[in-house]
């Protein structure tokens, strides 16, 4: 087991850890079952946690359904003493748009209820509805001024949709102006990429998930969206989904792209591609606890930009904070990757634990 919080230099913080209300569950089973859905990534994500009724699956979706005491249990046996919580994927993004923005409402009641009861052990982001930008705008603001949640969680597409369309960009404006990270998680790819990673059992967290939000986030870079909001910030799980390992080519073209005038909807940005995945997005180490790549992403993007994760309860692994922890790397950096970079990233020092103290 990991050791006690007290004989460590950091504390550990996961930040891109699911849960999941029992009605939300309740809703996809029945999507599912009622064939309304009408998404086969969807039914091939959700139907397997769902309906295939194995030991490995079933303690997955009991794990996303606890915001209490089993959950609790679970970090202290894997060492992390806080979790960064949202609504897992594909959150509320498979509903119609008054289903939706009223179940991101109560699904920020109740994960907001669980961070007032364990305010040194949990931080919430807020489930949005982009099937309604101006609502989703609206609720993020309630969540973060009125419920003390810390940012707002994405999952990729919205009914084959991306954010780079301009119809999204009320919840990038709220994001900037609250001052809170937006959380760019992975869910099935889009419907129109869907079938060649499906037929071969790719399309899921193995490697289609990082296909869809990998190429999410260079869609909203290569859109300027960080031109017009300049102040924003997207966290990114998977190590970035891969995009790391490509800006040298992506500037390299994006240029060859806009110079010759190729497509007529790119438009020249005020900065390389590779400078914002520097300056306004952060990657987390969520599922890749694997010292090579974490050592990569550092170097590339920088030591602030880095956060740990685990991706509870999908990849949870007890003894793989041991990885990080034995990265070749100074003590300050360790405490920047497991502790002070998400303190900054998510505002923690904002947020007061039970005894009216700050703490993280
Ligand atoms: C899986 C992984 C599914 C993650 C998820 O949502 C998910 C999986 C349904 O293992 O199939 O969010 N994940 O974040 O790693
Ligand atoms: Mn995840």
């Amino acid at each position: 087991m990991p050791e006690a919080d007290t004989e460590r230099a950091y504390r550990r913080i996961a930040t891109e850890e699911a849960f999941a209300p029992p009605d939300l569950i309740e809703r996809y089973r029945k999507l599912i079952v009622g064939g309304a859905a009408n998404d086969r990534g969807f039914e091939s994500l959700m139907g397997y946690f769902l309906f295939n009724d194995s030991p490995r699956t079933n303690a997955i979706v009991e794990r996303l359904q606890d915001l209490g005491e089993r959950r609790i249990g679970d970090m202290d046996a894997s060492g992390i003493d806080r979790q960064v919580i949202s609504l897992t994927a594909p959150g509320v993004q498979v509903f119609d748009a008054p289903t939706a923005v009223s179940l991101a409402a109560a699904s920020n009641d109740e994960l907001a209820a669980a961070v007032r009861a364990y305010p040194d052990r949990f931080t919430g982001l807020a489930a949005v509805a982009p099937q309604d930008p101006p609502a989703a705008a609206r609720e993020l603001e309630r969540a973060v001024r009125t419920l003390g949640l810390r940012g707002a969680i994405i999952n990729s597409h919205t009914r084959g949709e991306y954010l780079d369309d301009e119809k999204f960009w009320d919840i990038f404006e709220a994001a900037e102006a609250l001052g809170v990270p937006v959380y760019l998680h992975p869910r099935d790819p889009a419907p129109k990429m869907l079938e060649p990673l499906l037929e071969c059992g790719l399309d899921g967290a193995i490697y289609g998930f990082a296909v869809e939000t990998g190429m999410h986030l260079l869609r909203i870079i290569m859109s300027g969206v960080f031109d017009r909001f300049p102040k924003l910030e997207i966290v990114v799980g998977h190590l970035g989904e891969a995009i790391p390992y490509w800006l040298f080519r992506v500037d390299f073209f994006h240029r060859g792209i806009v110079e010759t005038g190729r497509y007529a909807n790119v438009k020249p940005l005020l900065k390389k591609p590779s400078d914002y995945m520097k300056e306004n997005i952060y990657v987390t180490t969520s599922g890749m606890a694997w010292e090579p790549v974490i050592m990569y992403a550092r170097s590339v993007l920088g030591t602030d930009r880095v956060l740990y994760a685990m991706d509870y309860p999908y990849q949870f692994v007890p003894e793989e904070v041991a990885v990080t922890d034995n990265l070749p790397i100074s003590g300050d950096e360790k405490k920047a990757l497991y502790e002070t970079n998400a303190q900054r990233v998510f505002g923690l020092q904002d947020t007061a634990s039970s005894d009216g103290s700050v703490r993280p």
